[in-house]
């Protein structure tokens, strides 16, 4: 099968570009992404040679050249991550989450209609569903009450997948997954900003009080979540996916602190982010039931192995985060292909 992942430089889409590639030798994986700060073509470094891996670099609302790909290489399904991704920076900016969140997804679902794309994986967020309380769990029909600028462009988008399957037809499936871990992730989210902040014993940044609660999920389960969800969902229907972690911020940054030896004092309290979630959890009953997943990764481990990732990689972080390179590195690469 030809398929096409939609960010597939980013820190989800550079782990399902390779996961695919061990878990689907078959298949050829067509990767469309603009190379925005987010997305790094070093993640995909080991791929550069590999003929069933094809880099485009490219816009996702670029209707004409996205469907010429998808003719190109006859791309029968779609698993669409490309996004803008980060809350803290949907607050200092929102609009190009609109843009690319909403109107490029959207024109994405244009091209693959366009195109006679079989099916198309729309990769949603548990922040659709807003924050919970102390008890309970989303599931797929929990109400859809999204607080952020990014969560509101998520379920906008999710929202016109799902529209475009009752209007047009179109095979749409939608995941919603809670907060992914793992290597590859941009320092600007919880974990690898506190592993690199530590690293070089800088503050570790915690909002408000700490306590806020997420359900973490290792990229690897999250991947294999979304080939399931791909090969054996059901056309127009929506499946959380949840690690089953609920752990408090505090807990996690204490967690971090101690792998690495470092004192508690490196936390430091900041105002809190405006509008934040208080818990998020997700019921997987769904997907276990219906497509027989379940997580492989138990939290403990997966975290120690991720913060060995980037204990081993400083200069894949120190790269990422260096713009420079990472314009350097799209035209030695990147135009090549
Ligand atoms: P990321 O920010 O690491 O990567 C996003 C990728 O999309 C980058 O490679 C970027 O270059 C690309 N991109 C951005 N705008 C584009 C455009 N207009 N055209 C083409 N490519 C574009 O994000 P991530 O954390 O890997 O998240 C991937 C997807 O999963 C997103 O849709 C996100 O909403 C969703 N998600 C992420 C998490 C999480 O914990 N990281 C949880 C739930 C859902
Ligand atoms: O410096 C920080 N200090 C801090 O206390 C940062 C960056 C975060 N936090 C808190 C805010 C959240 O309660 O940690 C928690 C996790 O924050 P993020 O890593 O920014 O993730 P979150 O806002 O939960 O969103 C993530 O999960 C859902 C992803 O970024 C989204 O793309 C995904 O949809």
């Amino acid at each position: 099968m030809n398929v096409l992942v939609t960010g597939g430089c980013g820190f989800i889409g550079s782990n399902l570009v390779k996961y695919l590639r061990r878990a689907r030798p078959d298949w050829t994986v067509v990767n469309l992404d603009a190379l925005t700060y987010a997305g790094n073509l070093e993640n995909l470094a080991e791929l550069e040679k590999d003929p069933r891996h094809v880099f485009a670099k490219g816009d996702i609302a670029d209707r004409p050249a996205v469907e010429a790909l998808l003719k190109k290489h006859q791309v029968e399904a779609v698993m669409h991550l490309a996004a803008e991704s980060h809350v803290d920076r949907s607050i200092l900016g929102p609009e190009v989450f609109i843009t690319t969140n909403v109107l490029g997804t959207q024109r994405l679902l244009e091209s693959c209609k366009a195109a006679g794309v079989r099916r198309f994986l729309m990769v949603s967020t548990d922040e659709v569903y807003g924050s919970l309380g102390p008890t309970g769990a989303f599931t797929e029909t929990s109400p859809i009450q999204p607080s952020s600028p990014y969560s509101a462009s998520k379920a906008s988008a999710d929202l016109v997948a799902l529209a475009y399957h009752h209007t047009f037809n179109m095979d749409v499936v939608v995941t919603r997954c809670s907060n992914n871990y793992g290597p590859y992730q941009f320092p600007e989210k919880l974990i690898p900003l506190m592993v690199v902040n530590a690293l070089h014993d800088k503050p570790l940044p915690v909002y408000g009080d700490g306590g806020n609660v997420r359900d973490w999920l290792h990229v690897d389960d999250h991947c294999q979540a979304l080939v399931l969800a791909l090969e054996k969902g059901a056309a127009g229907e929506v499946y959380n996916i949840g690690g089953g972690a609920e752990r408090r911020n505090l807990e996690i940054v204490r967690g971090i602190l101690k792998a690495l030896g470092k004192p508690e004092s490196l936390i430091q309290y900041v105002k809190d982010r405006p509008g934040h979630d208080r818990r998020y959890a997700i019921d997987p009953t769904r997907i276990k039931r219906e497509l027989g997943w379940s997580a492989a990764h138990t939290f403990e481990q997966g975290l120690e192995a991720t913060i060995r990732w980037y204990v081993d990689h400083p200069r894949w972080w120190e790269r990422v985060m260096s713009g420079a390179y990472r314009e350097y590195y799209a035209t030695q690469y990147g135009h090549a292909r």
